[in-house]
């Protein structure tokens, strides 16, 4: 089922004629990734060619994957940690301003808005990634795979035929460049949207209300129906659809319409992050994401009602005792440290070892490692 989708997408692929490229700015995690792949198929081209050898060339590009990953994660902290500045306002509580209540305020949507934001921004990073460097990664084994007499029988360009379509190095790099547009727009304008369902969901709680775990694990379910769910699409099968403009510029963005191969990688790309298949896996990606989410939370909840009263401590139903909104505020705040740390990376972790991320993975190299018939 799923392989026929890609089939599809395959199938409808635009004609490309081969032009001039612009180098956009690379990240160097992408650098890095690409130099990896390169180096792979280039060992590999003298090999014989067989089905083996695409499948080795499959399992190097996800290790590439997950290297790439694991690399962003710095990188995405660091926006994440600038977009919501808990930290200048934890400093000037510490001066004991007038203003006090209204900080200790913006903190609590600030911290939620951060710790809702790590899991979605941790889940759409590690599937894009994954997706762009197997759209790549396919294109690239089947311009190596041409020592055949293929090749010569059907020489390229030949009207009619169809020859493999060869992607330049400046365009392999522009294509892998477009991450950028989440990591430097994506994120801040889905983290407006979240702290927009943040603040419906928890700005009349006051700092004073004691919440226990389900109370939390209630507000986190209902931001993100609020995320998740938009009247006009509720219909569709995919809820996460309207995710799609943060991750991956828009069809009518203004880079638009200046390079035909790259428009053909992006156009493809859309395709791929419009279907079914993907928002199942995002979908998927998110709710384990939340899952590791409250594991650590709960975790939490559970030193501090021990520490806190020792009667509960022997209590099974820690998750039932509440705490007040005003010191899970520090938890949520500081979860970011956690979900988004160095190596080894529990959220990534999970996001990385998702089996139906890998099998996504698989469907997107299948469909771009084979000539078109
Ligand atoms: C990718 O990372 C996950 C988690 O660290 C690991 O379990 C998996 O085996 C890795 N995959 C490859 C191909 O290296
Ligand atoms: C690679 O080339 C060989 C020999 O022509 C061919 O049998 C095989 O199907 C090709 N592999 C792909 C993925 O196109
Ligand atoms: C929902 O889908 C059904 C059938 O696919 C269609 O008839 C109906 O008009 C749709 N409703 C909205 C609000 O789009
Ligand atoms: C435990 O709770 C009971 C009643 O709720 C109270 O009487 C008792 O003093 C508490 N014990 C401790 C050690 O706090
Ligand atoms: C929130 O996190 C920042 C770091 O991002 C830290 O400097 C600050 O002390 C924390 N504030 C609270 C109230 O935990
Ligand atoms: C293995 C092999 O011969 N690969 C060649 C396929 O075609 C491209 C360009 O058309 C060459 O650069 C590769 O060396």
């Amino acid at each position: 089922m799923i392989s026929w989708i890609w089939t599809q997408i395959k199938k409808h692929r635009r004609k490309l004629v081969y032009g001039g490229v612009l180098i956009g700015g690379v990240y160097m995690a992408y650098r890095y990734a690409h130099k990896r792949i390169k180096e792979i198929q280039e060992k590999e081209a003298s090999d014989c060619l067989t089905h083996a050898r695409r499948q080795h060339h499959f399992d190097s590009n996800q290790r590439t994957c997950n290297m790439t990953v694991l690399s962003m994660v710095p990188n995405l902290r660091e926006i994440l940690q600038q977009l919501f500045d808990t930290e200048s306002i934890t400093d000037t509580l510490k001066s004991n301003p007038s203003n006090k209540l209204e900080l200790w305020e913006e903190l609590k949507i600030l911290s939620v808005t951060r710790m809702v934001c790590v899991v979605y921004a941790c889940s759409i990073m590690s599937l894009l990634v994954r997706i762009q460097l197997n759209v790549i990664g396919g294109y690239i084994y089947l311009q190596n795979n041409n020592t055949s007499t293929h090749n010569s029988e059907k020489p390229e360009g030949a009207p009619g035929q169809t020859p493999v379509r060869v992607i330049p190095k400046p365009a392999q790099e522009k294509y892998l460049s477009e991450i950028k547009h989440f990591m430097d727009k994506g994120i801040s304008q889905l983290g407006e949207l979240i702290k927009s369902a943040v603040k419906k969901e928890i700005s009349s709680i006051s700092l004073k209300e004691r919440l226990t775990f389900h109370n939390v694990e209630s507000c986190l379910q209902h931001i993100r129906e609020r995320l998740e769910t938009s009247p006009e699409i509720s219909n569709l099968s995919s809820p996460t659809l309207q995710l799609c403009p943060y991750m991956f510029p828009p069809e009518n963005s203004a880079t638009q319409g200046t390079d035909e191969i790259h428009e053909g990688l992006m156009q493809e790309t859309r395709d791929i992050l419009e279907s079914a298949d993907f928002h199942i896996v995002l979908k998927t990606s998110l709710d384990r994401g939340f899952q590791k989410l409250l594991d650590l939370l709960a975790e939490s909840y559970k030193t501090n009602l021990q520490s806190g009263d020792p009667n509960s401590s022997h209590n099974t139903e820690y998750l039932l005792g509440g705490i007040p909104m005003a010191k899970l505020i520090p938890i949520f705040n500081g979860s970011l440290y956690k979900l988004c740390s160095d190596a080894p990376n529990p959220l990534l972790q999970e996001l990385l070892l998702l089996e139906s991320a890998k099998t996504l993975a698989a469907n997107v190299y299948e469909a771009f490692s084979q000539p078109t018939s």
